[in-house]
């Protein structure tokens, strides 16, 4: 099992896949997602544009996933996968953020891709509580992995506190 925390930007790292934490509407936003958007330049807005619309304006329900090259990244695709808003944890948040992580894995298998790094999905202006985003993430990861040696799997925190939530729950996972 491949699976690792660093402190980084996302949109720096040179892998077959990068995880945005976008919006149902994959239109672009703040954090991560804008980050992405400005570094894979105007292409991807278009590429995203281009997908179908499930309902009027939503390209990407929470908890699915969608894939479109990365453009000016080094990343060679994007993987945009919509976590849940953070509504106090009875609303089916971890069920949710579950289902972000095993849709993005199933999208990389599918493509026959191997490297993947995701953000820290809901973390920002979702509102998820990082250690409990942490353990979700971590459990759900290390299940998917457990006989999988072909993925390598990089869990990209922006910060040093972020890093040490997520780096804790690995060990704990
Ligand atoms: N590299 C890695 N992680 C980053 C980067 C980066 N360049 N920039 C921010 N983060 P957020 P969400 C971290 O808010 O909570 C957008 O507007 C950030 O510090 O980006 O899922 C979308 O369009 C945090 O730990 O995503 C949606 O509307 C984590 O990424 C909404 O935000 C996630 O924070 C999605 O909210």
């Amino acid at each position: 099992m491949f699976l690792k925390v660093i402190t980084a930007d996302i949109t720096r790292l040179r892998m077959d896949a990068i995880v945005n934490a976008a919006n149902p509407s994959l239109l672009g936003g703040g954090g991560v997602d804008g980050a992405i958007h400005r570094a894979a330049g105007a292409a991807l807005l278009q590429a995203c544009r281009s997908l179908p619309e499930c309902s009027p304006g939503v390209r990407c329900p929470t908890g699915e996933a969608r894939i479109t090259p990365g453009f000016a990244l080094p990343a060679l695709y994007v993987i945009h996968t919509v976590g849940p808003v953070w509504h106090g944890g009875q609303a089916d948040e971890a069920l949710l953020l579950a289902r972000c992580y095993r849709n993005s894995l199933r999208l990389l298998r599918e493509q026959q891709l191997h490297t993947i790094a995701f953000p820290a999905i809901s973390c920002g202006v979702y509102g998820y509580p990082a250690d409990a985003a942490a353990v979700v993430a971590t459990s759900i990861l290390r299940d998917e992995l457990q006989h999988d040696d072909a993925i390598e799997v990089t869990l990209c925190c922006f910060s040093e506190a972020m890093r040490e939530v997520f780096q804790r729950a690995l060990n704990a996972a």
